[in-house]
């Protein structure tokens, strides 16, 4: 349990339920999802105190899909709202919680921020699920992967700071951070290697960024990570990896990114 997130156990508290002492919001998250993440690194930079509910995906309630459509982690409820999309929630706590401030103020640098973590999102995420998927060093697509962590070696170097935010971590450095984290899974899975002789600034970046009190705050363990994803990759994602007593799957699974079976992803009609 870290300090700002004040429970790290597995009871499905509803939306409704009173917050912990001290809590000023719930998030719905799920241990190792790296959105989920991207909503954590962003409450605790700014040191809110939040009452986290894991999720088990496999069994969702019917309420869940009150709070968030598409029947995903993350969703925040704040003040009665609710708000989903890890993006969307990011900077929706970028701005009910103002302090300290993650996004440049100047519009321009503002831009290129979003551009930096777009990149990521539209282009990384996908490559990095798609070599996982194939579980082993597929060269099309570790190329692939490899094109866009050089398009993020490019803007770090272009820019020509430390973080893709400057001088100290930001929003981009949080919202492209999870997925970073989780390079040496995919080299356990599929032997992978982020070069550092190729991408040299993101290879600091990556040493820069594991030592910042907020990325250690909301790290994942590793021990954890394979064995998550190695079940994930092949459709058959346990979700209560962690808890205390995980519960065994009880039925097979699709997975990833549209491929997982809408009778078992989507709300029951
Ligand atoms: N576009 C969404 C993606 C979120 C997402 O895919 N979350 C996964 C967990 S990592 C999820 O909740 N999947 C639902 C399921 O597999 O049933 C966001 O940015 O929040």
């Amino acid at each position: 349990m870290s300090s700002v997130d004040a429970n790290d156990e597995d009871t499905l508290r509803l939306p409704n339920d009173p917050l912990p002492p001290g809590c000023v919001l719930r998030l719905y998250s799920m241990r190792m999802c790296p959105y989920a993440q991207r909503a954590r690194l962003m409450l605790s930079a700014k040191k809110v105190k939040y009452d986290r509910v894991n999720v088990d995906l496999n069994s969702k309630p019917d309420w869940f899909f009150d709070i968030n459509f598409y029947g995903e982690v993350p969703v925040i409820i704040h003040k009665g709202k609710n708000v989903y999309e890890s993006l969307i929630c990011s900077e929706y706590v970028e701005e009910a919680f103002p302090n300290p401030q993650m996004y440049s103020v100047d519009p321009y640098q503002r831009a290129l921020e979003r551009i930096y973590y777009n990149h990521w999102t539209k282009k990384g995420v996908p490559a990095f699920y798609s070599l996982m998927r194939a579980g082993h060093l597929d060269e099309e697509l570790a190329a692939r992967l490899d094109e866009h962590v050089g398009k993020m070696e490019e803007f770090l170097d272009k820019a020509g700071t430390p973080y893709y935010s400057g001088s100290k971590p930001g929003f981009s450095d949080y919202m492209t951070w999870p997925w970073f984290e989780r390079i040496p899974m995919l080299g356990e899975i599929t032997d992978y290697k982020m070069s550092a002789s190729k991408f040299p600034k993101l290879t600091a970046w990556v040493q820069r960024m594991w030592k910042d009190p907020v990325v250690q705050e909301c790290k994942i363990d590793g021990k954890l990570f394979v064995d998550h994803y190695s079940k994930y990759r092949t459709g058959r994602p346990d979700f209560t990896i962690g808890m205390a007593k995980p519960e065994p799957i009880k039925e097979t699974l699709e997975n990833l990114d549209g491929l997982r079976d809408p009778s078992t992803r989507d709300r029951k009609k």
